[in-house]
């Protein structure tokens, strides 16, 4: 290799995120150093850096979005680079504003571009110059309830009251009459202030029972802005997506290549450097609208890794070196179907409610084709303070049947043992015909699982957990703790009654 491009990255993050950024990493020669919290001592991501540092108590905003702290930790480390993630800092403009001001890279886009797609009625209005078909609505921040009343009227209702700071669901009002408009722009402008510090906001006309659908984009320093085809991840519940596909089954070639095209009208018109995501709504008419950029990688990433072949967090990482992209990224394709299934820890079987305790047994599916993104381990401590995302199984095949088939059995053989997961659910998505028959909407959870019957049999009680770990001991000792396909799995070797549960699906 030529250029190691960078002395030494610091990954401000941790979970699976942080693994994702430290693996590619390695793949390009470049050390890493690792920030974590005092909950996080023995997480996977602070033993598998190069080096790590703690940088202060659990709470996100003493440790993992302290920018003072990350910045003075990487000029003393010697790092000349730092890697946001996703979450915590990734979108905070202040942080490559911090990185500039101590002559560090930040890996992502400029402070400015970040603070112009953060804004959506900014980002609206150079869209619109820019050409990119927008959701009819109001193209400035709403002063005065008759503007609103004038707005609603011309978009016809009903029509959703948005925060300008917004994105991902918060301060959000769908108003379905007239009669209901001026409550529930109170509503969303309270919410949008106490979760963004800024009560802006705008109405649109509401799109029912859109898909959502997103592009990725790479843009470097040389004038290159190209699209690496979309994600479809309409299957989301509590506007947190679950399982992300590519190729959407709703695409035609025809439409692919405009919505693409529209993708990098975005990026430029931004002014947008490294990797980007230009997020669509889809409507059932074949519609589609410019909704908003994401300014970091993103969780499902791993979907157009596996069809077009690129590895993004590679490129991030050449870009922000100032190198061109890569030059076989310049002839993708799709090749195949990939889909990713979050794995969170959340009791799928109630609520979703959060699950934290210590992972005692932890088995990865493995196989050609399936790739697991993982940010835990067995004896890692799952809190309830940050994001509850464990790990993401990711998997490709020649279509979208085999895909779908693969990630059901590579879910049935995925283990984790101590908290409660989405697993089982995400299996139950999987298995459901609508889903086979690619009708993904972003209201497919409320629609079709609703009424799902809840099935006990996840195991993660303590005494289950223990037992299969002695059973293991035992059985490595039987075969001299040799290769894995020699050892049974605990549910090989024990019993359903002694642990209550059915084995399999
Ligand atoms: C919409 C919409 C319908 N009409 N805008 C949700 C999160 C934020 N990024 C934008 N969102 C939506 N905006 C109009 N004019 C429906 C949603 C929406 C949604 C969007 C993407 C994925 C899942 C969603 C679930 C519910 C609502």
């Amino acid at each position: 290799m030529a250029d190691k491009y960078f002395k030494k990255i610091l990954v401000a993050n941790r979970g699976e995120i942080a693994m994702r950024v430290i693996n590619a990493c390695r793949l390009l020669g470049i050390p890493t150093l690792a920030v974590y919290s005092t909950a996080d001592k023995e997480a996977v991501h602070t033993r598998s850096a190069d080096e790590a540092v703690e940088i202060g108590p659990p709470p996100p905003n003493e440790s993992y979005l302290a920018i003072d702290r990350i910045i003075d930790v990487a000029k003393q480390f010697d790092c000349d680079a730092i890697h946001p993630g996703y979450g915590f800092l990734a979108e905070n403009p202040l942080l490559p504003e911090a990185c500039g001001k101590a002559g560090i890279i930040f890996i992502g886009p400029s402070a400015d571009a970040m603070r112009l797609l953060g804004n959506k009625v900014q980002s609206r209005i150079k869209m619109a110059d820019a050409g990119v078909p927008l959701i009819p609505g109001m193209k400035s921040a709403g002063a005065s309830l008759e503007q609103f009343e004038e707005a609603a009227e011309k978009a016809g209702y009903p029509v959703l009251i948005k925060a300008a700071a917004g994105g991902g669901g918060k301060g959000m009002r769908i108003v379905r009459s007239a009669e209901t408009l001026k409550e529930s722009i109170e509503a969303a402008m309270r919410e949008a202030k106490n979760a963004f510090g800024d009560d802006t906001v705008y109405l649109e006309k509401y799109v029912e029972n859109p898909r959502h659908i997103e592009f990725q984009v790479l843009a470097d320093n040389h004038g290159n802005t190209i699209h690496l085809f979309e994600r479809e991840c309409s299957i989301q519940r509590r506007h947190q997506k679950i399982i992300e596909e590519t190729p959407s089954t709703a695409l035609t070639s025809e439409i692919r290549e405009k919505m693409g095209a529209a993708a990098v009208k975005v990026a430029e018109a931004a002014g947008y450097r490294n990797a980007g995501t230009v997020e669509f709504l889809y409507d059932t008419e074949g519609g589609f609208y410019f909704l908003e950029m994401n300014t970091r990688i993103q969780v499902e990433h791993p979907v157009t890794e596996m069809v077009t072949g690129v590895d993004l967090v590679v490129e991030q990482i050449r870009i922000a070196a100032g190198e061109p992209i890569s030059d076989y990224v310049r002839n993708i394709s799709q090749r195949g179907h990939s889909i990713e299934c979050r794995i969170y820890a959340e009791d799928g079987e109630d609520n979703f409610m959060p699950s934290s305790g210590k992972i005692l047994y932890n088995e990865e599916p493995v196989g050609p084709g399936i790739r697991v993104d993982s940010g835990v381990a067995a004896g890692t401590m799952v809190g309830v303070e940050y994001d509850p995302i464990l790990a993401k199984l990711i998997v490709h095949a020649p279509d979208r049947d085999m895909a779908i088939n693969k990630m059901i059995n590579a879910l049935k053989d995925y283990r984790i043992l101590g908290i409660k997961t989405s697993r089982r659910f995400m299996i139950d998505v999987l298995e459901h015909t609508e889903f086979r028959s690619g009708r993904t909407y972003t209201s497919f959870i409320e629609t079709h699982m609703a009424g799902r019957k809840v099935d006990t049999d996840e195991v993660s009680s303590l005494a289950a957990a223990v037992s299969s770990a002695a059973m293991m001991r035992k059985v490595n000792a039987s075969v001299g703790g040799g290769k894995k396909e020699m050892r049974p799995s605990p549910w090989q070797t024990i019993g359903p009654w002694e642990i209550g549960m059915r084995i399999g699906k």
